[in-house]
């Protein structure tokens, strides 16, 4: 039976793991782009000047993240690989998979 002191356990215990699962999100700040199903996720990203950006592959098919203008370019991504770099000066940064250069992207800098 239920009585008042375990529910308010239980109601605890939820509590603490939805403080739990809001303090694991990722910080504000964090610019972070998902290659998934073939396609940059978000496929544009507006970030501050001096911000750092990360692709991190959700596929099990490698990808890159290659600048257009080759500013930048990652290793072959493979399934949970990451990729970071800086954006110290603002501009319109656009990018592709140098695998399957259909998949485009862009980073917005301000
Ligand atoms: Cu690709």
């Amino acid at each position: 039976m239920l009585t008042k002191r375990n529910f308010l356990l239980a109601f605890t215990l939820i509590l603490a793991g939805v403080v739990l699962a809001v303090s694991q999100q990722p910080a504000a700040g964090t610019n972070e782009v998902v290659i998934q199903n073939f396609a940059f996720e978000p496929a544009t990203l507006t970030v501050k000047v001096g911000a750092k950006v990360t692709w991190v592959n959700r596929d099990d098919e490698p990808h890159t993240a290659t600048a257009t203008d080759k500013r930048f370019s990652s290793k072959a991504l493979e399934n949970g690989d990451r990729f970071t770099t800086e954006f110290n000066q603002p501009g319109i940064y656009k990018y592709y998979c140098a695998m399957h250069p259909k998949m485009t992207g862009q980073i917005i800098v301000k």
